[in-house]
């Protein structure tokens, strides 16, 4: 692969600057192939990056990185910003083990300033950096790079609140490619819509004109009290509108997948004193024909054939067959369905199409989707909320607030629970239960089998109180048994790591101890039955696949220790720390948490402790 110019900025990205237009366009080429090439291989965010690269090279072009900055939100989109930033050698390893992350990571690079991996941050990051930029007076630029789809969440609509007041030196680059993973929700999106449908931007005056004035009941008047047609146009570019009227200036459309258009267009906003909009209309998944057909497919995606766009394997995952139960169970109970723009991750697609009335993608709005399914419950409408463990984080004063104290049925579906293998620190779902743990009227179940998975959500079609079911994105496996033998010790274990200690209980009663094991999957109110035979041990083994400090051997820990006096617990978890890439199993081993780790440190504790 001809990789000559990225090899030149590679070796001094100053380099890029005296590119002519026809090399930038190259370069652009380059990264495009290199990303294809490598997401082929190891699967990561295609779409965003193969639509961000042109946008990416001029920014570079522009800006003196460092001191000047560009703050990407989410995060997903920072591959070309990578390979221009002294990462091509190393990009063959993205997102493995050891490997450089698919999101900005500030230890890779001092281009990258924060960890991120959540929507609607950026904003509000540009913002701090400016101001303390003003307070040093300093005279670094700060841009934000930010989706259509991230445009909608609601942390950036207080960021962009403030920023129209603050009057910071922010350009924001809005990348609108009308998809966040599934097409974006809301009305923003569809107002940035009507506008790249409407011919407007490429008309003469007199064209213009004529569009303005057939606009129904408005036009006629838009043209009276217009003082210039650039005046009368605003009045069509509602987005623009949106947000002149939060005092923040907005330019555009322009075509954010032609170099030269965006560098003109960069040149001069860049001196503009005051916040500043760029609406660049992009591809998603530009240059790579499945991919621009399918963006929703190829937004993240596992190992595939470059030739056919094949995925090389299709591992099912346990929200498929949630996804699959809420299906079928939707002909016999009245209930309905709400995701946050996870729709395909969470994989619901099938039922999104089936019952498209009991669906709701509210966008990418975690807060309001949790409030917005108490409101449905309240006027008795059963709703389901599917989520990532990761991102029902932004949720925790809702479900606080609007769902346990108000004691309603709102059926939390914690998907990705667990490791989550190449997508980083910023995804990983095992912090959720410290803090679920703690509050009121709560049922949670993290389910240990298939077998158990649907006897929780058969429970939870007639349940009336607030419950949680907290499942992996592996599939769990079909069924799992207790080992009773009278044993010294009881291994207790929820969720996805039971087969695992399970495994190494089993192992180690071969080998002549003998231990008791019970999968457990209610952990909140704990199961009666886990409670009453507690007092028969004196040694106790958690195991969980989340971090210990207040997870589910802690809850063990407490319930002893207000019942009993002579024992001990050995809680088996991840220690309070954050968990970078890798995938699962290697993250499990790293953390003693595989079959190995497990079995040794029950050994130790059984001989030992
Ligand atoms: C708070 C939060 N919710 C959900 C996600 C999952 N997610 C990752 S990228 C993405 C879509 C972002 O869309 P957009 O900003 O339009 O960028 P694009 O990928 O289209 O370039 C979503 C929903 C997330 N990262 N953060």
């Amino acid at each position: 692969m001809n990789t000559y110019l990225l090899e030149k900025v590679n070796k001094n990205p100053e380099n890029l600057k005296s590119f002519s237009k026809k090399e930038l366009e190259i370069l652009c080429q380059e990264i495009r192939r290199k990303i294809l090439h490598t997401v082929s291989v190891n699967g990561g965010h295609l779409a965003s990056n193969l639509g961000i690269v042109e946008i990416t090279v001029a920014l570079h072009y522009i800006l003196k990185i460092p001191p000047d900055r560009i703050i990407f939100d989410v995060g997903h989109q920072t591959y070309p910003h990578k390979l221009l930033t002294g990462r091509l050698e190393k990009f063959h390893t993205l997102r493995k083990y050891g490997g450089i992350s698919g999101f900005p990571n500030p230890s890779e690079s001092e281009t990258d300033l924060f960890i991120t991996g959540h929507a609607g941050t950026a904003i509000s990051t540009a913002i701090g950096l400016q101001t303390a930029e003003d307070l040093k007076g300093g005279k670094a630029r700060t841009v934000v790079v930010i989706g259509d789809g991230s445009l909608t969440n609601g942390v950036t609509f207080e960021g962009l609140n403030n920023l129209g007041s603050s009057r910071k030196n922010i350009l924001i680059i809005l990348n609108d490619n009308n998809f966040s993973i599934s097409k974006t929700r809301g009305a923003l999106s569809y107002y940035l819509t009507r506008w790249i449908t409407m011919p407007v931007v490429n008309k003469s005056k007199e064209e213009i004109k004529e569009i303005i004035e057939k606009i129904p009941r408005i036009g006629e008047q838009i043209i009276r009290v217009g003082e210039n047609l650039e005046q009368k146009t605003k009045y069509l570019i509602i987005p623009g509108i949106f947000f002149e009227k939060l005092g923040i200036k907005y330019f555009g459309p322009i075509d954010g997948n032609d170099i030269s258009q965006i560098l003109d267009v960069l040149k001069n906003i860049i001196l503009y004193q005051g916040p500043v909009v760029l609406h660049a209309i992009t591809r998603k998944g530009k240059g790579y024909t499945y991919a621009e057909q399918n963006p929703e497919k190829y937004h993240s995606i596992g190992p595939f054939d470059i030739k056919t766009g094949q995925q090389n394997s299709h591992s099912t995952t346990t929200g498929k067959l949630v996804g699959k139960f809420l299906e079928q169970s939707a002909e016999k109970y009245d209930f309905y369905v709400v995701t946050a723009a996870m729709e395909y991750g969470l994989g619901f697609e099938s039922f999104a199409k089936k019952f498209p009335h009991r669906f709701f993608d509210v966008g990418i709005a975690e807060s309001h989707c949790v409030i917005f399914a108490a409101g449905l419950a309240k006027n008795r409408k059963k709703p389901f909320v599917g989520i990532y463990s990761t991102f029902l984080q932004r949720t925790y004063d809702q479900i606080f607030h609007d769902i346990c104290l108000q004691n309603l049925g709102v059926i939390l579906l914690v998907d990705r629970a667990g490791i989550v293998s190449e997508d980083g620190p910023t995804h990983q779902g095992i912090y959720d239960l410290p803090f679920l743990r703690t509050l009121p009227n709560f049922t949670i179940f993290c389910p240990y089998s298939i077998k158990n998975l649907y006897e929780i959500l058969n429970l939870s079609l007639n349940t009336e109180n607030p419950m949680v079911i907290r499942y992996p994105k592996e599939l769990l496996v079909e069924e799992m048994q207790e080992i009773k033998k009278g044993g010294k010790i009881l291994c207790l274990a929820t969720g996805s790591i039971a087969s695992v200690a399970f495994k190494a209980c089993e192992y180690l009663n071969q080998q002549g101890y003998v231990i008791d094991f019970i999968p457990v999957s209610r952990i909140k109110p704990i199961e009666d039955g886990v409670e009453k035979i507690l007092c028969q041990y004196k040694k106790i083994v958690t195991c969980e696949e989340g971090i210990i400090t207040g997870g589910f051997g802690s809850s063990i820990l407490e319930v002893c220790n207000e019942k009993y006096r002579d024992f001990k617990v050995l809680r088996i978890g991840f220690p309070e720390t954050f968990i970078g890439t890798g995938s699962r199993n290697e993250i499990l081993k790293k953390y003693f948490l595989d079959e190995v780790g497990i079995k040794n440190r029950i050994q130790d504790f059984y001989e030992n402790a």
